[in-house]
């Protein structure tokens, strides 16, 4: 893991926060503009077009910009600017379009924000272009993002045949890899977590480098769900320990089976635990908050671009709630590849897999 001190320059300023968010649409316009302007009288030739950077690469660094900010951390755009960079170059595309990107921004925030803004905005980009234009000029270093995606212990024996039968879907297959693991006296939520979790990973593996289809990858979800219902079901739990859990899928992120395999594993410590699925609207989970008045907000974050919803919500829960404000724990697939990432975002802590979220509680 990298490490990387923090940098907090300001202590986050709402009026400030509401600035940035109201500029960030005009922000991906103008700099959309800017990449796509060639000078007067020459055309973009049609193979330069596919190697430069998409709206949608603008969009997300313009919103990491906006959260970095918010966050008061140079480090997050860094890091936000050097996974950009290392995801160009897995899809062959150019790595100069990050660079690209992030001076098109610098040029908007320069020109065209209100002072206060530019004075924090600008720092930021600086840090980030510095980084980009490195990477222009080198090419992707070998060690990449941050990365630790296996569980917090060792996988356990059997995960190359469960992915096989949950790509086939064959469940009783499954079910009789699930009981030998069981038999071997390994407890449920190790079995959920070092066999069926590093199964998936798998399949998610496979589905990238497309040796399975999006079908098989559905399919295999869906009985690896299936897996855990069945699994958490017979689990023991502990004594009721009079604490309240809630954790959920930021909005925009429909991977689900983490987040609620955390949830099963707080049920299973003996707390009243409550997981929202998918789809839920913001306004939705501040009420579910207020409903619940939850100890404990655990979020999960699965891709980098759902970084900065994931920092929307921190802020309005802790605006909202104040110093009655639940403790918030993250974690997911976005959070493990980043790892410093709940220190910038100023979390309360971060739990690499389920055991781990638990271990976190009872520290
Ligand atoms: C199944 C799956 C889907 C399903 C999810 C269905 C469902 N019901 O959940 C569907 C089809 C919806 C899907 C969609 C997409 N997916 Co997908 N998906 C997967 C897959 C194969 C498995 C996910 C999973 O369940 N993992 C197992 C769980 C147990 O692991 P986990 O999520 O990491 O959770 C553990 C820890 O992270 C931690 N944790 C999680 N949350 C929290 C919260 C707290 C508070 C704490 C403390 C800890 C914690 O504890 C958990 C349990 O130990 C992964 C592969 C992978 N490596 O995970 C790809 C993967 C995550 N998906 C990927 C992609 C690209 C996508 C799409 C963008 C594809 C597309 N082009 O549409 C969309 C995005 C959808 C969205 N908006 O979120 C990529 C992400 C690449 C990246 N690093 O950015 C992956 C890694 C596949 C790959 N190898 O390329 N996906």
């Amino acid at each position: 893991m990298r490490s990387s001190g923090q940098t907090l320059w300001f202590g986050g300023d709402a009026a400030i926060d509401r600035s940035l968010d109201a500029m960030t649409d005009a922000a991906v316009a103008a700099a959309w503009k800017d990449i796509y302007r060639p000078p007067a009288g020459v055309a973009l030739h049609p193979a330069a077009l596919g190697r430069l950077p998409t709206r949608a690469d603008v969009a997300v660094t313009a919103r990491a910009l906006t959260c970095a900010v918010a966050a008061g951390s140079k480090d997050y755009f860094v890091a936000h600017v050097r996974r950009m960079a290392h995801n160009q170059a897995d899809r062959g595309a150019a790595v100069f379009a990050v660079a690209a990107v992030v001076a098109a921004l610098r040029r908007f925030y320069a020109e065209g924000a209100d002072p206060t803004v530019t004075a924090r905005a600008l720092p930021v980009l600086d840090a980030g272009l510095t980084e980009a234009e490195r990477w222009a000029r080198t090419g992707p270093d070998a060690d990449g993002p941050d990365r630790q995606s296996s569980p917090s212990e060792p996988p356990l024996p059997g995960v190359d045949a469960l992915t096989d039968a949950l790509l086939a879907g064959r469940i009783a297959s499954c079910r009789c890899l699930v009981q030998s693991a069981l038999d071997g006296g390994h407890g449920c939520l190790d079995v959920a977590t070092r066999l069926i979790q590093p199964a998936l990973y798998e399949v998610g593996d496979r589905w990238q480098q497309r040796r399975i289809t999006v079908a098989e990858e559905h399919g295999a979800t869906a009985v690896a769900a299936a897996l855990l219902a069945e699994l958490f079901a017979v689990a023991p739990r502990a004594e009721p320990v009079g604490r309240t859990a809630l954790i959920a899928p930021v909005i925009g992120n429909r991977h689900v089976i983490g987040p609620h395999m955390v949830a099963d594993a707080f049920e299973l410590a003996g707390w009243d635990a409550h997981f929202l699925g998918a789809g839920v609207t913001e306004d939705d989970l501040f009420a579910e908050i207020h409903h619940r008045r939850p100890d404990l907000l655990g979020l999960s974050v699965s891709l980098l671009e759902q970084v900065p919803m994931l920092h929307r919500i921190m802020r309005r829960v802790r605006q909202a709630f104040g110093t009655a404000s639940p403790k918030i724990v993250i974690g997911g697939l976005a959070t493990n590849e980043m790892q410093p990432l709940w220190r910038w975002l100023g979390a309360d802590g971060w739990g690499l897999d389920a055991i781990a979220a638990i271990d976190l509680e009872k520290a």
